[in-house]
């Protein structure tokens, strides 16, 4: 029982950290190593929620035990404030996003301040400041320059609730990211940046973060790049001068190509229809208008009938001159490879079912009861002791025809009807036939990814407008540097509701400009970019938050980045992740950075749930951070999150004891109210128990908190205490030196979870300045040995005493030990020790004689 008032507690030391600034990041003249600390910066979508207070929790608990190690760290805080919600809000009151962004902002801020965040508040930044979104103009107009942002009309996905395109990355399942809805393609002309030039560097440098980033995230980013590997196949076409191009990763299986399979909604399959017969135009029209009504998922499902329609066009197959049948059918994407393929049914099970369906031939080409290793068969034995022959059971090739069974043969095995590549292990064969593919020039090995371009226009105002202009005669030039920021209009005046185009298109005033080579008349570009532009680089304006004449210093980039911990939530294992690391590798070819990875380390936090749910307004089962923190404080909240469980793992606010971390922290105060010593004692000496407790958790808890255990320190943080308590009441008492080490190491410690009561602490310990920048006392090696010995002391060869000592005691130890204690003195009485026999840490043998 007996509580402490949080209130005063907290309000006190946030006024004197808000004066002192003492979180305030070194500058170059400070020579400590440095740590950079970053938690995702905030979305202001209104009041803080129990999973920023988990994690900026987690980046403080870092960012102040790094303090406490002798780093310059640098924590800073800012805010992805463009963005959808802030415009919705907006259209729903009449208001202006502009307004309902920068309240929700500086409620935030105040949320933070309260919550005892250890920010250095000198660099806080917003994305939607004209300061900051001048960086990013900045940053597509280089893009630009190295041909890495370009415009293409392609079919895109589009959000019919939010009335504007989203990136591949925002559509899951199928559906938006933000909203739910289901996405349909739309073809449009849009700006994209070409991170696809960099998908072999993006997945390669992926080894480099193993074990530094959640497992989980390496294997999403793998999938997302998805590189495949194989060889572009060129096919002549009956008709037509061009070769088309196939992609496949079965080059081996070429002689096994009955037919060619081209995607409906390609170009392609438009102008083989196109001259084809005009029953064939007028059955492909038919089928592509079904098709562009479906999703890609449905596409690719595999137990779906299979549909498509015969162009009556064909493909020479350039390894034997066969004539290939060409179809079009939706189970081939218009955007993977080349939008076509070679179908090879015998071996590949989505053009088996197809051929099955429409009744194309298959042709087997590799054997797959062939063994390809040359390891030696285990001959197993019936019940007589003979040998079973090992085919018995095995099926021959002819059982397992595919155009029997609907099963392809996708197995290893060895290559036939194939000519040069026959008796060819699949390895083997793929390596011959790249060669003579290249040779005759008809082929090439080649690569194939999942990844796209990445679509950055959107079709809504509250985002950093794109700085190119559309001159008269169809061209675009980007607009003058000198004109930077192109800033928003005013939103008053103009209408936000959504209309599948951009509300800045019809701002008159802001749209008209002129051609800056020859002043005629021009437009501006209508969209805004992608808010996850702004969140790609933001880490680094952190570093020179205000430089009017440059993104970022390089220089302090070199000094403070990458960042060494990264924490936020699982959510954006491939979506800003994956922007971050793109545009980083593109800043570092501009030279613009000495690294090619932003984030050294990467935590995700679980999420906070109640009552095994996720928590959210509509189902009504919020848990309010601010009336937590009204209720509890910060410190008792801070701390029940932390013990709350692992980081990585769900926290279930059901099973969060607030009231017990209350207890825990009242308790600790009184601990160090009760200390009755000198602040100048000297440590080293008093209670051998609690000292031990107490340089027990000054030696674990580093390792802890390196490895994110916040919850174990905090547990081991409560032992102390308790000891402390004991040792208080029932054991040497509250003048003892070493509950006044106790007490200040409880205070150092407890700073990572509860700066306001450690404040507090300290001060009452007798100390003047902020227990969140002493340096961590070092553990005394001696204390933490765990196991004690009893020794024997002899004189003459008679027992006179035992004594507890470390199993590591040094023979010179050990005899000073013995020699001064107060039996073996008395028991000596005047007699001359004229031999001692020291084996530690055992036995202590002296003579006398
Ligand atoms: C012939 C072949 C024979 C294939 C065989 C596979 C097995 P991943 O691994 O996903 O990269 N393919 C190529 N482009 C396609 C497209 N636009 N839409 C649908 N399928 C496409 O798959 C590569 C394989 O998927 C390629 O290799 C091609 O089929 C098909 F026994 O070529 B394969």
């Amino acid at each position: 029982g007996g509580g402490y008032d949080a209130h005063a507690v907290q309000t006190k030391w946030q006024q004197r950290w808000e004066a002192a600034d003492p979180f305030r990041a070194g500058g170059p003249e400070d020579t400590r190593p440095r740590k950079y600390v970053l938690a995702m910066f905030p979305y202001p979508s209104g009041d803080l929620h129990m999973g920023h207070a988990e994690n900026y929790l987690y980046s403080d608990i870092v960012a102040r035990f790094w303090r406490h190690r002798g780093y310059n760290v640098l924590n800073p805080i800012g805010w992805d404030s463009f963005g959808l919600p802030a415009e919705n809000a907006a259209i729903k009151r009449g208001a202006d996003p502009r307004e309902w962004t920068y309240a929700n902002i500086e409620q935030q801020k105040a949320g933070f301040r309260q919550y005892g965040v250890s920010f250095d508040w000198n660099r806080v930044l917003h994305t939607s400041d004209p300061d900051y979104y001048r960086w990013n103009q900045w940053l597509f107009q280089k893009l630009y320059e190295r041909g890495l942002a370009y415009r293409k009309a392609s079919p895109v996905n589009w959000c019919p609730n939010d009335q504007t395109v989203l990136a591949n990355e925002q559509v899951v399942d199928g559906h938006c990211e933000r909203c739910g809805h289901e996405v349909v393609k739309k073809k449009l002309t849009q700006w994209y940046f070409k991170i696809t030039d960099y998908a072999d560097r993006l997945l390669d440098d992926l080894n480099q973060l193993e074990g530094f980033w959640p497992s989980k995230v390496l294997r999403m980013q793998r999938n997302w790049i998805g590189r495949s590997v194989g060889a572009d196949i060129d096919f002549e076409i009956e008709g037509r001068a061009e070769k088309v191009t196939v992609f496949s990763t079965r080059p081996d299986t070429l002689h096994g190509a009955t037919f060619m399979v081209v995607a409906p909604d390609s170009d392609l399959a438009a102008e083989l229809a196109a001259g084809s017969t005009a029953e064939v135009r007028m059955r492909f029209q038919d089928y592509l208008e079904r098709v562009q009504r479906e999703t890609d998922i449905e596409r690719q499902s595999t137990d779906r009938p299979k549909t498509g329609v015969f162009l009556d066009r064909f493909a020479i197959n350039p390894v034997n001159g066969e004539r290939l049948p060409i179809w079009a059918a939706d189970y081939v994407l218009a955007d993977y490879g080349h939008g076509a393929v070679m179908a090879v049914p015998a071996h590949d099970q989505r053009d088996l079912d197809f051929a099955r369906a429409f009744d194309l031939p298959v042709k087997v080409v590799v054997d797959t009861t062939a063994p390809i290793t040359g390891a030696i068969p285990v001959i197993e034995l019936d019940e007589n002791g003979d040998p079973i022959d090992p085919t018995l059971d095995d099926p021959s090739l002819d059982d397992l025809d595919p155009a029997r069974t609907g099963i392809a043969l996708t197995g290893e095995g060895r290559l036939i009807n194939s000519g040069s590549l026959n008796g060819l292990s699949k390895r083997h064969a793929i390596a011959r036939i790249v060669d003579e593919l290249t040779a005759a020039g008809t082929g090439r090995a080649a690569k194939s990814y999942r990844l796209r371009d990445w679509l950055i226009s959107r079709q809504r105002f509250w985002g950093t407008p794109i700085p190119m202009i559309h001159t008269e005669d169809g061209g675009i030039v980007p607009v003058p540097e000198e004109q930077l920021p192109l800033t928003l209009p005013d939103a008053r005046g103009i209408d936000l509701t959504p209309k599948g185009s951009s509300p800045l298109g019809a701002a008159s005033a802001w749209m008209q400009t002129e051609d800056p080579e020859t002043g005629a008349a021009a437009q501006r570009d209508p969209d805004t970019m992608d808010t996850f532009v702004d969140s790609s680089w933001y880490f680094l304006r952190f570093l020179s938050p205000g430089d009017a004449t440059q993104a970022f210093d390089p220089a302090q980039a070199a000094r403070w980045a990458p960042v060494d911990f990264y924490i936020g939530g699982v959510e954006h294992a491939i979506l800003h992740l994956l922007y971050a690391r793109f545009i980083t590798k593109a800043l570092y070819d501009m030279g613009h950075l000495d690294f090619t990875e932003p984030f050294s380390s990467l935590i995700n936090q679980g999420m906070v749930i109640l009552n095994g749910a996720k928590m959210s307004k509509s189902k009504g089962n919020l848990v309010l951070f601010q009336e937590e923190l009204d209720a509890h404080g910060a410190d008792a909240l801070r701390v029940a999150l932390a013990f709350a469980g692992p980081v990585e793992d769900d926290k279930d606010w059901a099973d969060v004891s607030t009231t017990g971390a209350t207890k825990f922290l009242s308790r600790a105060l009184r601990v160090a109210h009760d200390v009755s010593s000198d602040p100048d004692v000297i440590w080293a000496e008093g209670d051998p128990a609690l000292r031990r407790v107490t340089h027990r958790l000054l030696a674990d808890a580093p390792g802890l908190v390196e490895q994110t255990k916040f919850n174990v320190v905090v547990a081991r943080l409560m032992e102390l205490v308790n000891a402390t308590r004991k040792a208080i009441d029932s054991g040497p008492g509250a003048a003892d030196p070493a509950v006044r080490e106790a007490a200040e190491a409880t205070a150092m410690v407890l700073d990572l979870f509860a700066p306001h009561v450690a404040e507090e602490m300290w001060e009452v310990l007798g100390y003047d300045g902020f227990v969140g920048l002493v340096t961590w006392r070092q553990a005394d090696p001696m204390l933490l040995v765990e196991d004690s010995v009893t020794t024997v002391v002899q004189i003459d060869g008679k027992v006179r005493a035992t004594l507890e000592v470390s199993a590591r005691i040094d023979a010179a130890e050990l005899e000073r030990l013995a020699r001064a204690d107060a039996r073996i003195v008395k028991a000596l009485g005047d007699r001359e020790v004229v031999r001692a026999v020291v084996r530690p840490p055992k036995v202590v043998s002296f003579s006398t004689r």
